[in-house]
Order: C-alpha cells, then sequence, then structure tokens
C-alpha cells in the first residue's frame, strides 16, 4: 500500500481486516518493522483517539513518532496552486509537505473541511496537497471528506461482534449543537458498500450525503423503521452537504434513545467519538451493555496498526 486516504487504497480488503484482527492478537509480532523508521502525525485540528492510537500502533511496530499541531503551531499554509502570498499564509503546501517527507518516511495528516467552500473541501485540497508533494506515503487522520481509520476499526469491531453472516447495520444521522463534517458517515457509508453488510442510512430530509457517497445506499427517512431489526446502530451528526456546511435541524426526536434501541435486533451502540451525551444519545444507551463505543476506540490501534504495517513493507527499502 502506498496511501491510505480512502477505500480505493486498499487493493484487498479482507487481508487488511485480518491483518488488523492480528495486530489486535499479537500486537508485538512486528515490533522491528518500522526501526529507524519516522511516522510524522500533522494535525490542523484537535484530535484525541486519532492522535494517540495512531501513535500507539507506530510505536507497536518500532518506529518513532514526531507530532506536530500545525493548525496551532505553524505556520499558516497555501494550498492554492499559482497564488500571490501576499496574505497570512507564510508558505505554501509545496515545501512544507516536501519538507515534512526529509524527515519522516510516512505521515498522517489531519486536516476538516471548512464546511463553506464545498467545491474546495470535496475536492481535497489539503490532503491531495500532502499526496502530490509529501514525495513519501500520506495516511488520513480525517480528511475534509474522509475518516478511513476510523471506518477500518468500525468494520473490525463490527466483524467482531456480529451475530450473523450478514448484519443489518444503520447510520443514524442524530443532532447536535455545531455544524460538523460528513467525513465520518461519507467514510462509513464508503467502507460498508464493499463489506458483506445490509446498510440502510436514515436521516432528515436535507442530510442527503454526497452522491458519491450516497449512490446505491438505502435511505430510510423514518428513524424508527430504519431501526427495525438491526444489528448495530451507528450515530453520528453531519452537516447538510446540499445547503452545505449548515444545520438544518436540531430536532431532539433524532436523538438515540433506549427506547428507539428497543426496536433493534438487540443492536449494538456505536459512535466514533467524541459525542455529546443527551445530545446525539442519551445516557441509558450509552451506559448499558449495548455500547460498543470503547471496543471501538480500541480497535483504533490495532486498525492503525495493519494499515502502518502494509505502508511499511511496500516501502522501496523493505
Ligand atoms: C469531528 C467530526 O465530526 O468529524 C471528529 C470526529 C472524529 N467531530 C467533532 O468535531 C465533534
Ligand atoms: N474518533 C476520532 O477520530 O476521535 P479524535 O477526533 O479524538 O481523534
Amino acid at each position: 500500500m502506498r496511501h491510505f486516504v480512502s477505500v480505493r487504497d486498499v487493493s484487498d480488503l479482507s487481508a487488511l481486516l485480518q491483518s488488523a484482527h492480528a495486530c489486535k492478537r499479537d500486537p508485538l509480532a512486528h515490533k522491528t518493522l518500522g526501526q529507524h523508521k519516522t511516522l510524522g502525525l500533522i494535525f490542523f485540528n484537535a484530535s484525541m483517539r486519532t492522535r494517540l492510537s495512531t501513535q500507539r500502533a507506530a510505536q507497536n511496530l518500532g518506529m518513532s513518532v514526531i507530532v506536530m499541531n500545525v493548525g496551532s503551531e505553524g505556520w499558516q499554509l497555501e494550498f492554492q496552486d499559482g497564488a500571490i502570498m501576499n496574505g497570512d499564509k507564510a508558505e505554501h503546501v509545496k515545501e512544507a509537505a516536501a519538507v515534512m517527507g526529509q524527515y519522516c518516511e510516512i505521515l498522517g495528516v489531519r486536516s476538516f473541511p471548512t464546511l463553506k467552500d464545498r467545491e474546495a473541501d470535496y475536492a481535497e485540497r489539503v490532503m491531495e496537497g500532502f499526496v502530490n508533494y509529501a514525495g513519501v506515503p500520506i495516511v488520513s487522520l480525517e480528511s475534509a471528506t474522509r475518516h478511513p481509520l476510523q471506518s477500518l476499526a468500525d468494520l473490525m469491531t463490527i466483524e467482531e461482534l456480529k451475530t450473523r453472516p450478514r448484519p443489518k447495520v444503520v447510520l443514524t444521522w442524530a443532532p447536535h449543537v455545531r455544524a460538523l463534517p460528513q467525513a465520518v458517515p461519507n467514510s462509513f457509508v464508503e467502507w460498508m458498500k464493499v463489506a458483506d453488510v445490509e446498510l440502510v442510512v436514515t436521516h432528515p430530509e436535507g442530510y442527503e450525503l454526497a452522491p458519491e457517497f450516497s449512490e446505491g445506499v438505502q435511505v430510510e427517512y423514518e428513524q424508527n423503521r430504519a431501526f427495525e431489526g438491526a444489528d448495530f446502530i451507528y450515530a453520528k451528526n453531519w452537516s447538510s452537504y446540499q445547503d452545505y456546511g449548515t444545520i438544518l435541524s436540531t430536532d431532539p426526536e433524532w436523538m438515540v434513545t433506549q427506547e428507539k434501541m428497543a426496536l433493534t435486533n438487540e443492536g449494538k451502540f456505536m459512535h466514533c467519538l467524541p459525542v455529546r451525551r443527551n445530545i446525539v444519545v442519551e445516557d441509558a444507551v450509552l451506559d448499558s451493555p449495548a455500547s460498543i463505543v470503547i471496543r471501538e476506540a480500541a480497535n483504533r490501534v490495532p486498525a492503525a496498526q495493519a494499515v502502518l504495517q502494509a505502508i511499511l513493507s511496500s516501502l522501496p527499502d523493505a
């Protein structure tokens, strides 16, 4: 594997999943694979799970890790080709990414969307800038439109806990007080489409995901109907794609409750975290045995490890 920015970078999904499960069983099986190699983790935005789990995964492989919060501690970067840089941007991604690539064998990048300029966000200007100019493999730590390390951990978790070969998996929109990216739901849908699951997406009207993700996906606008017989409920808020970046609804009726979970097939509750209690999901659900959010977060380590392992194994000098 060269880069890991979307599911399309995975040539053999079942092999990657098997590798992730193996990393979970025996985290130190390849503890020298990454020796004398450095992973750079570049954050334009806040993170807890992605930062710590990816760092831990790299350590399990013997890698060194450099972390930089470029969003708050670095020079402001320009991404526009041909820009006349007379504003507040001190450096172009062409130099910045190329320099970082001199210091690290692999770079991880987190960069949220603007939620203002849909075209720029969906063109993945930041992630593509790094892919084009760093000269080393790039791992997405959540980009403007995708969060593939999260989706891989989610899929691992579903595989671990499913009670039938083709579980019903429901992605439900839930309310939130802030406008959030579509990256997590986009990615979840993208990965579930290639997995062996029955996927249903439920959200209020106006929250349809971008066509490249929603194409071929079953949408049920009645949340209760979607929940019926579900094995996994995956809750997430996102802002509107159509009316780009706006909050169209804060309807508390969409919060995930015990009452709604009772409609499922003893369904498990999933969320990528961080989650706002009693806004997205009520305490009773998160505090119940049906909640698997901590296992899901734990699986971020083996998921990241499997990805780093695949990239390390295909470095030119490996
Ligand atoms: C981010 C999002 O919704 O994309 C990160 C989730 C992993 N969430 C928040 O900003 C709350
Ligand atoms: N789920 C997730 O990516 O969490 P962080 O934003 O804390 O990394």
